[in-house]
């Protein structure tokens, strides 16, 4: 019998570990700190405006809903079959911080060309420690060792993602620090979100209906009116701005007359708020479709997922 390759015993381990977590059943620490460490080597090397090509499917927060997660994988097809570009906010929130995170960053380790995972302003140190991620480390493993794993490894996450040089995609917003695309691929990322800045900007930001810059009630970052979102894709030759961020209750909302959209990938938000979730899918012409999605059906419950096709692009 012939010995099979490295890489295809490696590619084995991570596909038996994916197996496992779309079970909701977390790895071992020590699995999680060698799966993390490769996902840094890859992560390091990705730009703070990460290149990706269509077609790709967008999502926005998920809060360690891991059920609708699934859902999602099962309503927009599994990565890699389809090509994914998640922007931020995997933890917190839900009971499932870990497995979701997990999850990604073994899907990100295993197709690191299939998916794109965005950093969002609740993979930081001080969010998760307030909003559940930190709790449920402790009460998963009976200590804080894989939360510090995480954390470490979220400051390595790229800050905004470009497709095919049109959609510009991010968690949060425009920052009145920033004018060009090139300004933030200057930007130091590999640190904890800071208070203020730049940074913080992009990942705490909120569109809005009145114009120019505002003061945000969330205290970080600002909400942006039309007029700053039509002269920043104007300046970068963008069609769109993509982010997430704000609960909607659709799944997707557009705003600033179609220069701004926010896409929302938690169903039933913190299994109360009762709203749908949306992706987005842009497909190879850039023609793209929203799919909205409930939580995961329970049995003998119809399937309500919608599909609405919208040739805007
Ligand atoms: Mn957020």
């Amino acid at each position: 019998m012939s010995v099979p390759p490295v890489s295809s015993n490696v590619h084995g381990q991570l596909d038996a570990q994916i197996a496992q977590l779309i079970q909701c059943k977390p790895l071992p620490e020590l699995e999680v700190r060698a799966l993390c460490e490769k996902a840094k080597e890859i992560l390091m090397e990705e730009n703070n405006v990460q290149p990706v090509k269509c077609p790709v499917t967008i999502c926005g927060d998920i809060h360690g809903q891991f059920h609708d997660l699934a859902e999602l994988f099962r309503i927009g097809g599994m990565c890699p079959d389809t090509n994914y570009l998640f922007m931020g906010d995997y933890v917190d929130r839900g009971y499932y911080s870990v497995e979701t995170a997990t999850l990604l960053v073994a899907l990100k380790v295993r197709h690191q060309d299939r998916i794109t995972i965005l950093r969002g302003n609740h993979e930081s140190r001080q969010i998760t420690q307030v909003y559940g991620f930190y709790d449920e480390c402790l009460r998963k493993y009976g200590n804080a060792n894989v939360w510090k794993i995480f954390t470490d490894l979220f400051d390595y996450f790229p800050l905004t993602a470009l497709v095919e040089s049109e959609i510009f995609c991010l968690h949060g917003g425009l920052s009145p620090s920033i004018d060009s695309l090139d300004h933030i691929r200057d930007l130091d990322r590999v640190q904890e979100v800071p208070h203020e800045g730049p940074m913080c900007d992009l990942l705490w930001s909120d569109p809005d209906d009145r114009c120019g810059w505002g003061i945000s009630p969330r205290g970080a970052g600002y909400t942006f009116g039309q007029d700053i979102s039509e002269q920043f894709n104007h300046n970068n030759n963008l069609k769109l701005v993509a982010r997430a961020h704000q609960l909607v209750m659709e799944g997707y909302n557009w705003g600033h007359e179609q220069k701004v959209v926010t896409i929302f990938s938690a169903p039933n938000y913190c299994y109360r708020c009762g709203n749908m979730a949306a992706i987005l899918e842009v497909h190879d012409n850039m023609a793209h479709t929203f799919i909205q999605f409930e939580p995961a059906p329970r049995r003998g419950e119809p399937d309500v997922t919608r599909r609405t096709p919208d040739y805007f692009l």
